[in-house]
């Protein structure tokens, strides 16, 4: 049956019409951009209105560290309407020591707090999200070496 290749052939040529791979960037975490951010202690803006500061309680090293952000209004009264959330992971070795997008919890003074976990030296890579309303406003991350 000389023919069959070429039916084979038709299949795929109208299967691949009939189901074109789909392409869905959004889906892809790879995507979303972080920007870069400034050293600790530096105001950094998340929109014309607000901007934030962070640090730790100590200088990072291995162990748990204790991550602080502070956001402000432009005319510098705290704000404390922000959900901030933090993921701290190894860029070198991607999902190996990820902690996933944990929710910093709001101190009596308005201070944003997340213990960060850094289990060995190396590139370390944290990465901060800050949502109003349920939405996304800023996106930022903060690389170091350990
Ligand atoms: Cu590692």
């Amino acid at each position: 049956m000389k023919s069959l290749p070429y039916v084979v052939l038709l299949a795929l040529v109208l299967g691949t019409l009939a189901f074109p791979p789909r392409n869905c960037p959004a889906s892809d975490s790879t995507q979303i951009v972080y920007q870069p951010l400034p050293k600790p202690g530096e105001k950094v803006l998340i929109d014309s209105d607000h901007y934030f500061t962070y640090g730790f309680d100590k200088p990072p090293k291995i162990g748990v560290v204790i991550m602080r952000v502070e956001v402000f209004a432009r005319d510098g009264q705290q704000d404390t309407s922000f959900i901030v959330r933090g993921d701290a992971d190894m860029p070198s070795m991607r999902g190996a020591h990820s902690t996933g997008d944990k929710d910093f919890s709001l101190s009596a003074k308005g201070v944003y707090l997340l213990p960060v976990r850094l289990v060995m030296p190396g590139d370390w890579e944290i990465r901060l999200t800050f949502l109003k309303k349920g939405e996304v406003i800023f996106r930022g991350a903060y690389l170091f070496d350990l």
